[in-house]
């Protein structure tokens, strides 16, 4: 079977299925879409949301059900999702707030896409040039909760086996590399760096744009 994966490099629902894809130990290639390309992934699925994978004639979108899909084997999935979604929409925010201004500068995004996601992320989050004023203040907040998921590790979440809740919570933690000087705590550090390499993920993969 021959996987194509549409992604966006930041996005970390589409890390979900690159880390799953690492996991399973599934050969794929890698279709990188700039952000502000609607085309695309409307004809696929008729939804301009990402990732998106294909399957000799399959598509499929939405990262919890490729995954799903994916994992026949129920590898990944013998952890339930459960309310997941409940602990990452807690950290979400501040991710989100420290990360985009960062993200947008990144060589995956040309000019175009810059605009686009400075346009459709400032109008929900307020001027990127704040956010990152106020980094601080996302900073403080996010330190104590990070410093409440910890304790959920054992090592894995709420577990000693990996499953698909560590990558869920992984491909959210990742957008925090991107933050300078952002330091997570040795224990999280630890954790993710054992998700890369469970997952053989490397974020920088596909990360360069030729000028
Ligand atoms: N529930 C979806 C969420 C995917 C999602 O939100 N993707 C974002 C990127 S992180 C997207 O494609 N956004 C397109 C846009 O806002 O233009 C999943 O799990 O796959």
């Amino acid at each position: 079977m021959k996987i194509e994966l549409y992604h966006y490099i930041h996005c970390p629902y589409c890390i979900r299925v690159r880390m799953a894809l690492g996991f399973l130990n599934m050969p794929w290639s890698s279709k990188v879409l700039p952000y502000s390309d609607e085309a695309t992934p409307l004809a696929l699925t008729g939804k301009k949301m990402l990732p998106i994978i294909k399957m000799d004639d399959q598509v499929m979108n939405e990262s919890l059900d490729i995954i799903k899909h994916l994992d026949k084997e129920n590898v990944l999935l013998s952890e339930n999702w459960g309310d997941f979604d409940q602990t990452l929409n807690t950290i979400a925010p501040q991710i989100f707030n420290l990360a985009m201004p960062f993200w947008v500068f990144t060589p995956e995004f040309d000019p175009a896409s810059q605009k686009y996601f400075l346009k459709k992320k400032e109008a929900k989050r307020g001027p990127f040039s704040e956010l990152i004023k106020n980094r601080g203040i996302f900073e403080n907040e996010i330190h104590p909760l990070l410093t409440n998921l910890e304790k959920r590790l054992k090592p894995f979440w709420d577990s000693n086996s990996f499953g698909v809740r560590d990558i869920g919570l992984a491909a959210h933690l990742w957008g925090l590399f991107s933050v300078p000087e952002f330091r997570f705590s040795e224990k999280i550090h630890a954790y993710l760096m054992s998700v890369k390499e469970l997952t053989k993920f490397n974020y920088t993969n596909f990360h360069w744009r030729e000028p």
